[in-house]
């Protein structure tokens, strides 16, 4: 495959880490929420191994917060979800599908309930930011939105624990999955929570002081010598073989979170009032057409760029794989697709080309591990 040099602009955003993580290796960049997110730092399978065993700290400044505060402010966030967060807690994170009308997805974001009249929205790659406003300006809702400066510091993998605790005291080790807290360092406190876009356990540090968060980013990789820390970023291998779904890749604006399998995040049940919520219902009644799974491929390698069809037996296409890579755990192609009704169930086999040679795979359950 070619590579080409991305066109840096003001337009396409730096981050407050890009320069440290040009000095540090970093080797390819992809675009983020009309940001800079680095995509390499050399070999994928290298960081995966890496990741796994260690501890790595990821400049995801890419995943843009929007605030939303003032008196209407958790009625406009429930509006956008179908996840029911009525009974949502101030110091919590909460995965939430936002939907449309149409119940099509517009983002997979994770919300933050930073106190009864202020939220930030953690989004994925999509402008949340615009269709808030919209909504918002619709309905004659008293809020603020805006984009906040703030720059998330990923710090991830096994030994994220020991590093941070070294940091910051036994109190971080304490904070439960999904929790967030405010911890001082270096004169400023900086909301840390218990997430991350990977499996490998971790911390995502919502840095708003960036004079204090650049002195925090030097201190990880000072104090993390003894664990191995290296810089990184989501690893594509890692994030497939845990199942965690990226919008823009595995779904868009044409899939509905029935679809995706993203069940647990919708309440069809409750009384709140969100978009897409009778057509969700219709959709739960009738059944999903179709079924985001995992495809299990007996090839070596694969670079999906674009949606790739999966044909059956028959010559017919049975669906589509939207993201794919080679999996050392497996020794095979593994990947995320979108299978059509009836060919969803686990085991159906089906034939894809890639670079013009045909192979055969498999459909299983996510997530494979
Ligand atoms: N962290 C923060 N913001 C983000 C992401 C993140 N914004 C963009 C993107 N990632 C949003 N997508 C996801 C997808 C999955 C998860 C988080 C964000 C995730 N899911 C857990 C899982 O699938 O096991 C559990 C979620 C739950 O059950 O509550 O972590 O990573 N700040």
């Amino acid at each position: 495959m070619k590579n080409y040099f991305i066109a840096k602009s003001r337009r396409l955003r730096s981050t407050p880490y890009t320069e440290r993580i040009e000095n540090q290796g970093v080797t390819a960049y992809s675009v983020y929420n009309h940001m800079l997110l680095p995509a390499a730092f050399g070999s994928l399978e290298d960081s995966y191994h890496h990741l796994k065993k260690n501890v790595q700290v990821w400049d995801v400044a890419g995943e843009r917060q929007v605030e939303i505060s003032g008196p209407d402010s958790a009625k406009l966030v429930q509006l956008m979800t179908c996840r029911d967060l009525s009974k949502a807690k101030v110091g919590r994170c909460y995965y939430c599908p936002i939907i449309d009308d149409k119940a099509g997805l517009i983002n997979d974001p994770v919300v933050l309930k930073l106190s009864e009249h202020r939220w930030w929205i953690s989004i994925a790659d999509s402008d949340v930011i615009l269709f808030a406003k919209g909504l918002a300006i619709g309905q004659k809702f008293n809020v603020k939105i805006f984009e906040p400066n703030v720059d998330i510091l990923a710090v991830q993998g096994p030994k994220s624990f020991a590093l941070m605790e070294k940091i910051f005291g036994k109190k971080i080790t304490e904070m439960k999955f999904f929790g967030f807290d405010y911890l001082e360092f270096d004169g400023a406190k900086h909301l840390i929570a218990r997430s991350g876009w990977s499996k490998q356990g971790g911390y995502e540090i919502y840095v708003e002081n960036t004079k204090s968060g650049l002195s925090l980013y030097d201190k990880l990789f000072e104090e993390g010598k003894e664990f191995d820390v290296k810089p990184g970023c989501p690893n594509l291998i890692e994030r497939i073989e845990s199942a965690l779904l990226s919008y823009g890749n595995d779904m868009d604006n044409n899939d509905n979170p029935l679809e995706c399998g993203l069940d647990k995040y919708v309440n069809l049940d409750s009384e709140v009032n969100f978009l897409g919520k009778e057509k969700l219902k219709e959709v739960r009644n009738k059944g999903i057409a179709r079924k985001l799974m995992g495809v299990i491929i007996d090839a070596k390698e694969i670079n999906v760029t674009k949606s790739v069809e999966l044909i059956n037996e028959k010559n017919l296409k049975i669906g589509e794989l939207r993201s794919g890579t080679y999996s050392p755990h497996f020794k095979k192609v593994i990947g995320i697709a979108m299978l059509n009704k009836p060919y969803f169930e686990v085991s159906q086999t089906f034939k894809i080309s890639i670079n013009d040679s045909v192979f055969e795979g498999k459909v299983c359950d996510l997530p494979f591990i």
